[in-house]
Order: structure tokens, then sequence, then C-alpha cells
């Protein structure tokens, strides 16, 4: 039977959640997208399917004004919350104070209602060109920890997020989707054996929007080789949009990437729902691998099956 989860996308004003359900939602036209949004009035809505869920993202807007209306009327925003995104911009150092006082009061209601709401906070505005910088690492950390000292008893999985990484935007949503069944345990296992077995740098299942159900890397990947890692991934977000919409003649694709890598896109149908399994292998290994592809399609599809009917 299908399901309902209420996802809150809180965070303040600019921090960037408008951008990041956009990004989400046009993720094969990036780059296109994502100039020029209005503050948002109020809450906004934005819904998606995930397996057989239908989850509905409330963008909270941030500004002070509807900050306090929210604080007046808890009670009505945050009833029947399934996960919650908070989004921090590290950018924004002047108002890390007010975005931690916003967090806080929004905890607080939840502690007080005995709302058991899992929780992710994400660094956002992460970009490219600040990663890895000293001064990058010190302001997470502080938060970091600043955060989960504050709040021993909650829950938080921290993220790294930039719209101008979208496999960033993917797996922020993804991580909050999965907690909703422990069958993903069970892929993440598998996918991990398969990592192995297969000897490829990365096993990542995505659903027909491209959020990632379950990802799965080698810790042997090599600086330079990660970012055409990222790459191929990222084309096969475009590829399998088009596997969709156009009559493509076979479900699956290899393509070359770099020089002696090999990133395959292959679907995979399980009750008329369409899945997507993402490999990136070294060229060489491609006939062993191919030998035990169809194993791994037979055990996760016995994983899966429960999750899409
Ligand atoms: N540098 C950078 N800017 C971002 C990022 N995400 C959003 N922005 C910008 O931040 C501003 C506020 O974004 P918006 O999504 O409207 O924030 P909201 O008020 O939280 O909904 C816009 O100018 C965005 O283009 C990011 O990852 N990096
Ligand atoms: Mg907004």
């Amino acid at each position: 039977m299908e399901e309902f989860f209420k996802v809150i996308i809180a965070g303040l004003d600019n921090a960037g959640k408008t951008s990041i359900l956009t990004a989400l939602d046009k993720k094969y036209d990036f780059d296109k997208e994502i100039v020029s949004l209005k503050p948002t009035i109020r809450v906004e809505y934005h819904a998606t399917q995930f397996l057989k869920n239908r989850i509905v993202f409330w963008d909270m807007g941030g500004q002070t004004k509807f900050r306090e209306l929210y604080k007046k009327k808890q009670d009505l925003y945050f009833a029947g919350t399934d996960l919650m995104v908070y989004i921090i911009d590290i950018q924004d150092e002047e108002r890390f104070n007010i975005s931690l006082e916003y967090l806080d009061s929004i905890l607080h209601h939840f502690m007080k209602n005995k709302l058991d709401i899992p929780l992710i906070i994400s660094f956002h505005k992460y970009d490219p060109e600040i990663r890895g910088k000293e001064k990058t690492i010190s302001i997470i950390n502080d938060l970091k920890e600043g955060i989960s000292q504050k709040y021993p008893s909650v829950k938080i999985l921290f993220q790294l997020t930039s719209i101008y990484d979208i496999i960033s935007i993917v797996q922020l949503i993804s991580y909050g989707l999965s907690i909703f069944d422990d069958k993903f345990y069970d892929l993440s296992e598998l996918l991990e054996k398969y990592l192995n077995e297969f000897n490829c740098s990365s096993l990542i299942v995505f659903d027909k929007n491209g959020i990632i159900i379950s990802e799965y890397y080698s810790e042997f990947v090599e600086l330079d080789l990660y970012t055409e890692l990222i790459e191929s991934i990222k084309h096969h977000l475009f590829l399998l949009k088009r596997m969709l919409e156009e009559s493509y003649e076979a479900d699956y694709n290899f393509s070359n990437v770099g020089a002696n890598l090999l990133s395959y896109l292959h679907r995979l149908k399980i009750a008329e729902n369409s899945l997507f399994i993402s490999v990136i292998i070294k060229e060489s290994l491609k006939d062993e691998f191919l030998e035990k592809f169809t194993d791994f399609l037979n055990a996760i599809e016995k994983i899966l099956t429960p999750l899409l009917t």
C-alpha cells in the first residue's frame, strides 16, 4: 500500500532550502535552473515518489515573521512529521547564532512533545571551491560539536551539500528517505558484498526519479579518479531519464570513462517499476563482472520486491 511521508525542510531564509528542492526536481537540466528563485512565502510543498511511497516536502520559508508564526503554531506545522532536514548556510557566519536559536526552538518543541523525529542537519553551500579548506573544516567541526553536545539524546545525521554538486543533494534526500524501511540495511550489505565481488569502484541503485536507494564506494578510489566517478554518476542520471522517456532499445549501456574505466548502467524492472543499477569498473574486469552480474540482479530483486509491491 502507498504510504505518505512528511519531510520538513527548515532553516533561515536564504539558507538554500528552495534551491535544494528545486535542484532535486530539476537535476537533469541542472545547470540551466535554480537562478532567480523568489523568497519562499510561508510554506511551499514539493511532492515526489520514492519507491511505493509518496513524499511531501514542506519547504518552510525562513524569514523572521514566518519563524514567529511557526513558533506559535508549532503543533500545526510539525504534526505528523516523519523526517526533518535542517539547513545551515555555512557561508553565513554572522547568522550562525540565529540559525542555532531557530533550530533550538524546533528541537525544544520536539522534545517537549516527545516527538522522536529523525533529524538531518545539512551544512549547505559547501561549494567545491571551499571544500577541504582549513577554515571550512573548522567551521563545520565547531558547529557539529556544538550541536551534538547540546542535544545528546537526539540522533542527528550531518551532511554536506552544495547546489554545485548535484550528487550531494541526491544523497541528502536519499539518506533521509532510506530510514523509512529496514530493507535498506539488507540492501546496503548486499552492495558491500558485490562491490568486493566485482572489485568495482562504485555500485549504486537509483529509483526512476534518480534518487539513490543505496550506494557503495570502494575505499581505494584515488582522488583524480573520484572526479571521473562523480561525472559518470551524473551521466547516469541523464541516461536513466532517456531510458525511461525514449523507447531506448537496450536495458543497459556501457560507456568509457577516462583511459581504462567503464561505466555501466542497467535497468531492472520489478513489478512495473524501473530501477537502475550504476557500476563503475576497470575495463579489464568487464567479462568477470558480467558473469557475476546475474546473481547480483537476482539477489537485489529479492530484497527490493517487497519495497515495491
Ligand atoms: N554558493 C551557493 N549558493 C547557494 C547554494 N544554494 C543556494 N544558494 C543561493 O542562496 C540564495 C538563497 O537560496 P534559496 O533557495 O532561495 O534559500 P531559502 O530562503 O532557504 O529557500 C540564492 O541566491 C541561491 O542561489 C549553494 O549550495 N551554494
Ligand atoms: Mg525558499
